[in-house]
């Protein structure tokens, strides 16, 4: 049984949908590069890449976690969230108004994210629904506390995860990457799409 307002959506996009997303991310990072960002304070490097697409992006570096309108290396406004991603927005999220921000978190070999909640946005309200591409990872799920229960589950090639009401703060994370599990991306690897309502509408 997973925690109220948590739904895992296996194999939502068909392979077709995911090779044409890929190709909209290709096209998106030639705008908004992916970069390596920094924990707050520790300057410690993520193991993931970064970037992002929407009239918001969410960062990391030394003076903390925020959402800003430009990527924070090229000065420029993020490219747009891809059409397929506001379309599983209005199908699956529950949430009347558009995303904002479309965190892209790539993993290759070896990269991880440790336990956190997502609550840099305004609007809790609004869910945080997530896309997967790729290698399967092997997604750990608490509750609203760091301490206490978890469990796992499994985010393969197109599947979409959402985490509304109840679940909306519980952290999460990703303990490994399966590597091998998909040939959808040429060089391996995994890539993590989230979209986030960020301002109260
Ligand atoms: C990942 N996902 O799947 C990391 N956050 O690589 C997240 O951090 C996440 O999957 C909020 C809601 C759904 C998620
Ligand atoms: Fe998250």
């Amino acid at each position: 049984m997973l925690i109220q307002g948590i739904s895992h959506h296996p194999s939502v996009l068909e392979r077709p949908a995911q090779e044409s997303l890929v190709e909209s991310l290709r096209a998106a990072v030639l705008q908004s590069p992916l970069y390596t960002p920094v924990m707050p304070r520790t300057g410690r490097p993520f193991s993931v890449r970064m970037t992002n697409m929407g009239t918001l992006g969410w960062v990391a570096d030394r003076d903390g976690y925020r959402y800003q309108a430009m990527h924070p290396q090229t000065g420029q406004p993020w490219a747009p969230i891809p059409h397929v991603l506001l379309e599983l927005w209005q199908k699956y999220a529950g949430y009347p108004h558009p995303p904002e921000a479309c965190l892209v978190n790539f993993y290759q070999q070896g990269a991880k994210m440790g336990l956190h909640q997502d609550r840099d946005e305004e609007d809790f309200n609004a869910p945080v629904l997530s896309v997967s591409l790729g290698d399967t990872a092997v997604f750990r799920l608490g509750g609203t506390q760091r301490v206490g229960k978890t469990q796992t589950l499994k985010l393969s090639s197109g599947d979409v995860l959402v985490m509304g009401g109840p679940s909306r703060l519980c952290f999460h994370g990703i303990d490994r990457v399966l590597t091998g599990t998909s040939t959808l991306l040429k060089e391996g690897g995994r890539i993590n799409l989230t979209l986030r309502r960020v301002t109260k509408p």
